[in-house]
């Protein structure tokens, strides 16, 4: 399952197309638009998540509330366009007025218009800014309702937002889902939530940005999926691909990465137990579920590092492109945080990661083929 989106910041619309997409998902309006819904909240999110209400409209692929195995276009509409026409115009000519010429550093803005020849840093910053990511989104509820038909569920938390993060010793199966989805800053733990919000307050008032670590995992995944035996089939490379390439996604970890790189490996690897009870299970899961680039029917724990919002409202120095001469870095309106929205972004980031994977091992058609396929594999591996 691949997806590919379109459209601008402040153009008329985004979209999302979905491809090679089995037939048999269930789907709902209610699943994509919860998700678009969790994407706009979180503490710390500026003036423009107050214009937005966003809708994904399904225009193709989706038959009485099915998938029919056809391409799936879902559009959202940005409200916001009606003050960007003159701007964001299709047809006509630009005028100076609307060119932005200060390169923010931490953006795609200066060697934006370096690659594509442009004098106007919007032509890059338009498809650049995180807005996209609503689309992402979008298209992440086709790859969870898939997911879903296989047993298989995607959540999130925010493990750190600055310099205030849970603890070390933080143990991630413990994650209350519940309370986390309560959090305005996607936190498991109430005390450190208000911390962040604290942090979130003092870096407003001082025109800073903040970035922060989202925590995302998968349950209910089968040994096996991925492959030990193909670089380009390990399902370790395929996620931190995917989680790296959300906008302002700095660095990935699987599992308790960097920290395993500082112990002996009697410390980081998760021994094999069995027992009648439960079979053949891990008593930790220090691996975040993956190991030799497959599944091993652990919980999958993939983390990833934002870095600030490059849009300050206390600028850093940059250079004017028609003059070179030093000016204030640009500014737009923007989040002072959006890492739990980061969060959002990476399940479905995740979930392509995962269907791909799983449509490689048990079949890409049809739903009722792939369940047949996974009850029979899940059989054969108990046995
Ligand atoms: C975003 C929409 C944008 C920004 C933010 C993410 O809206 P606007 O530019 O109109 O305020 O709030 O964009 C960025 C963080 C960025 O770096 O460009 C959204 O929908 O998530």
């Amino acid at each position: 399952m691949l997806y590919v989106t379109s459209g601008e910041s402040h153009g008329r619309a985004l979209t999302a197309t979905i491809t090679r997409v089995p037939a048999g998902i269930s789907l709902s309006q209610e699943l994509i638009n919860t998700d678009l819904a969790r994407r706009q909240a979180g503490y710390g999110r500026g003036g423009r998540m107050k214009i937005e209400q966003d809708t994904g409209s399904v225009l193709s692929g989706v038959r009485f509330g099915r998938t029919i195995g056809t391409p799936i276009t879902i559009t959202i509409l940005n409200r916001d366009w009606d003050n960007w026409t003159d701007v964001m115009s299709v047809w006509g000519d630009s005028t100076d007025a609307s060119r932005v010429t200060a390169p923010r550093p931490g953006h795609a803005d200066l060697a934006g218009v370096m690659k594509i020849g442009s004098r106007d840093v919007r032509d890059v910053l338009e498809r650049a800014s995180a807005r996209e990511t609503a689309a992402r989104v979008a298209a992440g509820a086709v790859a969870k309702a898939f997911l879903l038909e296989l047993g298989v569920s995607i959540a999130s938390y925010v493990q750190g937002i600055g310099d205030v993060s849970l603890s070390s010793e933080f143990d991630p199966q413990m994650v209350d889902y519940g309370v986390v989805g309560k959090s305005d800053v996607s936190c498991p733990d109430p005390i450190v939530a208000a911390s962040m919000r604290d942090a979130i307050d003092a870096a407003r008032s001082a025109g800073e940005s903040l970035g922060g670590v989202v925590c995302v995992t998968a349950t209910g995944l089968v040994p096996g999926v991925g492959s030990y035996a193909e670089a380009d089939r390990r399902l370790d490379a395929a996620l931190a691909r995917r989680v790296m390439s959300i906008p302002a996604i700095k660095g990935v970890e699987i599992g308790d990465a960097f920290k395993g790189a500082t112990l002996p490996g009697s410390r980081v690897h998760d021994e094999i137990l069995c027992d009648d009870e439960r079979g053949i299970h891990r008593p930790t899961n220090r691996a975040g579920g993956l190991e030799g680039g497959m599944t091993n029917g652990e919980p999958l724990f993939v983390r990833a590092a934002m870095k600030p919002i490059p849009t300050l409202m206390t600028p850093l120095a940059s250079i004017d492109l028609d003059t070179h001469v030093p000016v204030d870095a640009s500014r737009e309106r923007s989040d002072v945080c959006a890492v739990p929205a980061a969060a959002v972004v990476a399940e479905a980031e995740v979930a392509f990661a995962l269907a791909g994977a799983y449509m490689d091992k048990f079949g890409a058609d049809c739903v009722s083929d792939i369940q047949v396929a996974l009850e029979a594999y899940r059989a054969r591996v108990r046995s």
